[in-house]
């Protein structure tokens, strides 16, 4: 009888989903950032030429069909006895112990086989050998772009097949999109199967605040040179309708460690200010899609870097 039934039943069918965490690690600059923002189609965190520019874990989301990939960008793999440097080493540790698989890059064009790659590497592998179950780990040659001869490859390879055992080797550019359809097969074919974590038209879970803060801190490492950028941190305290209700107003403080830095950052009549709020303004403007007032200060905070409390109210821990 129940047979019979079974016959009219409609029938569910569930195709199975894949979703996963990919881990994009090395040492700070190799283009981290860069390869999510492409693989991911939008920028998701900030990308400047100098060392340390992530400080935090940022996730990217991408959804193809049924599978679903998680990118979570790290800080660089450097050890640091700032309070701040050990949170960030912190944040990519953490992400290293919960992750489907790593994409371990290095910068193909600037390769020495005892750089801050071997530094990078032994902080990986010791992170990943407390897991119960190793992932599987990608070795990215990044910057390949800026590699003439592609033979030079070989020596880098030859020297990290020594280190690990990586289950794929990428030549690739980040920064032109080389090679990335052939990075991203791969992911997929490793992706676990899991329901998807986020809605398919997800791509970042930063809240605003701190990707607002973050764009402005942009601005400062891409204007502002020498050891300034690096003892700067900016806050978003406030966001609200402007005078004018089309506007938005967003007051920023940018905290620094020096008042030498702060008559840098400000520069002669207030002009170095006024060209990172400009710079600042406009990509805010286009991300929120809103005509924006941004009111920049400029606090000098000696310690932020060492105090808990800080590194908190900036969005860091
Ligand atoms: N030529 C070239 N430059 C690249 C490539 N990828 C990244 N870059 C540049 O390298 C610099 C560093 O890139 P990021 O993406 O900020 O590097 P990162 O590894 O995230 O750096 P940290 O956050 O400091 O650890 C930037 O100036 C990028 O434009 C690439 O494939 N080719
Ligand atoms: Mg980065």
């Amino acid at each position: 009888m129940a047979d019979e039934f079974n016959i009219y039943a409609p029938k569910i069918m569930t195709s199975p989903t894949q979703c996963g965490f990919t881990a994009v690690v090395g040492k700070p600059n190799v283009g981290k950032s860069t390869l999510i923002n492409h693989l991911v189609g939008r920028k998701i965190g900030i990308t400047s030429p100098k060392p340390q520019t992530t400080r935090q874990r940022i996730w990217g989301i991408k959804t193809v069909g049924a599978a679903q990939m998680i990118f979570v960008d790290t800080p660089g793999l450097i050890l640091s006895r700032s309070l701040l440097g050990k949170t960030m080493l912190n944040h990519s540790k953490e992400v290293l112990s919960d992750c489907d698989l790593a994409l371990f890059v290095v910068d193909a064009s600037d390769f020495a086989p005892e750089s801050g790659d071997r530094t990078a590497w032994r902080i990986f592998a010791s992170e990943i050998k407390h897991r119960d179950s190793i992932p599987p780990v990608y070795l990215i040659l990044n910057k390949a772009d800026k590699v003439k001869d592609k033979k030079e490859l070989l020596p880098i390879i030859k020297n990290f097949s020594t280190l690990g055992n990586f289950q794929e080797v990428f030549p690739v550019s980040a920064l032109k999109g080389d090679n990335l359809e052939n990075l991203e097969a791969a992911i997929l074919k490793n992706l676990p199967e899991n329901p998807h974590y986020f809605p398919s038209s997800e791509q970042d879970t930063q809240e605003e605040t701190f990707r607002i803060s973050e764009i402005i801190r942009e601005k400062i490492l891409f204007l502002v040179h020498q050891e300034v950028p690096h003892g700067v941190a900016v806050a978003v305290e406030e966001i609200r309708p402007g005078k004018n209700p089309e506007t938005l107003y967003i007051k920023g403080t940018i905290f620094v460690q020096r008042n030498s830095h702060k008559g840098i950052l400000v520069g002669k009549d207030g002009k170095m200010l006024k060209k990172i709020g400009t710079l600042a303004r406009k990509e805010i403007e286009f991300e929120l899609k809103k005509s924006i007032y941004l009111d920049l200060w400029v606090k000098v905070n000696k310690e932020w870097q060492e105090r808990g409390e800080m590194l908190r109210y900036l969005g860091y821990v």
